[in-house]
Formats: C-alpha cells, structure tokens, sequence
C-alpha cells in the first residue's frame, strides 16, 4: 500500500445467525469519530472524490457491492479494491482519492475523525504533487 494509506482488518463475530463486525473508537480504528457518511445508488460510470484532505482522517469500507478507490500520494499511485464488509483502507496522508467502478449495489461507508469542513478539501492535484516534492503545502 502507498505511504499514507493502511489495510484495515476488522474482526467478525459470525455464528449460525450471521456475522457481526463491531467498530469502536481507538480501538477496531486509529481514532474517534467524529463524523460516518455513506455513498449510494451511484451510476458505473460515476467518479466521486477527486481532491485531497489537508488533515482529515478516514476509514472506507464497503457494506454492499464495491467500488475501486485510486490513491496517490504524489509520488506513488495505487487502485484498491474495496469489496468486503471486513476489510477498509485508513487514510491517514496527504493523499488524493477517487471513487470509481462502483457497483449497482454499492454502498460505501466512510468514518471520519472529524466534523465536515469544506476548508479542509484540496483540489488541485499539482498541490498534492508538490507536497510530496517539496514537503510544503502551498
Ligand atoms: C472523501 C470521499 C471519500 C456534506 O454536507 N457533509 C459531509 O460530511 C460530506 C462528506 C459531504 N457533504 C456534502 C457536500 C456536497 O454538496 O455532500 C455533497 C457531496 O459531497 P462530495 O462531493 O464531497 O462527495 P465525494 O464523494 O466526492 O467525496 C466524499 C467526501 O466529501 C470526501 O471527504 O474523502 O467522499
């Protein structure tokens, strides 16, 4: 996985009623939450995302269907598939991302460590780009 991003694992309780994934704070993720959104009933050909986050931290994960997530940190590039309830990506850099190739039955699940903040958001990819080249966000 590219710097700034993270498998996440989480465990399932499953028995002969079905399967159960608890997520709390500071322990099945890195952080508190501070915010959940979800993505629907979007088209195949739909991109979403196309931009960066100056501090914000989040889990993806899909609860139905799946979807591809591009993420690049300015040097390095990498398309992950996200398609099962047990495992998500935590992206905790400077990253770009794009959703993409989503399913008809998509549903993606997004946690994040703080309140919506439209300051936050970056979208310009040639900042991303020389951040990772000069460390500096300009
Ligand atoms: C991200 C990717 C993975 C709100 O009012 N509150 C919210 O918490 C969010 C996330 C969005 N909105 C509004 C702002 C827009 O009018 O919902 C509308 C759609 O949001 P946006 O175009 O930002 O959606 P995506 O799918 O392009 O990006 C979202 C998140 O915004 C972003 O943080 O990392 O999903």
């Amino acid at each position: 996985m590219i710097s700034g991003v993270d498998r996440i694992r989480f465990s399932s309780f499953g028995d002969e009623r079905g399967s159960l994934v608890p997520i709390e704070n500071d322990k099945d993720i890195p952080f508190r939450i501070g915010r959940i959104y979800y993505i629907y009933n979007t088209t195949p050909d739909a991109v979403r995302g196309k931009h960066a986050h100056k501090d914000l931290n989040q889990v993806l994960l899909c609860l139905s269907g799946s979807c591809d997530v591009l993420l690049d940190n300015g040097k390095e590039r990498e398309i992950v598939t996200l398609n099962t309830r047990e495992e998500g990506i935590y992206i905790h850099g400077f990253i770009w991302r794009e959703m993409l190739h989503f399913s008809a039955d998509c549903v993606l699940l997004a946690l994040v460590d703080r309140p919506y903040d439209p300051e936050d958001y970056v979208f310009d990819y040639s900042v991303v780009k020389r951040f990772a080249e000069e460390g500096v966000l300009q």
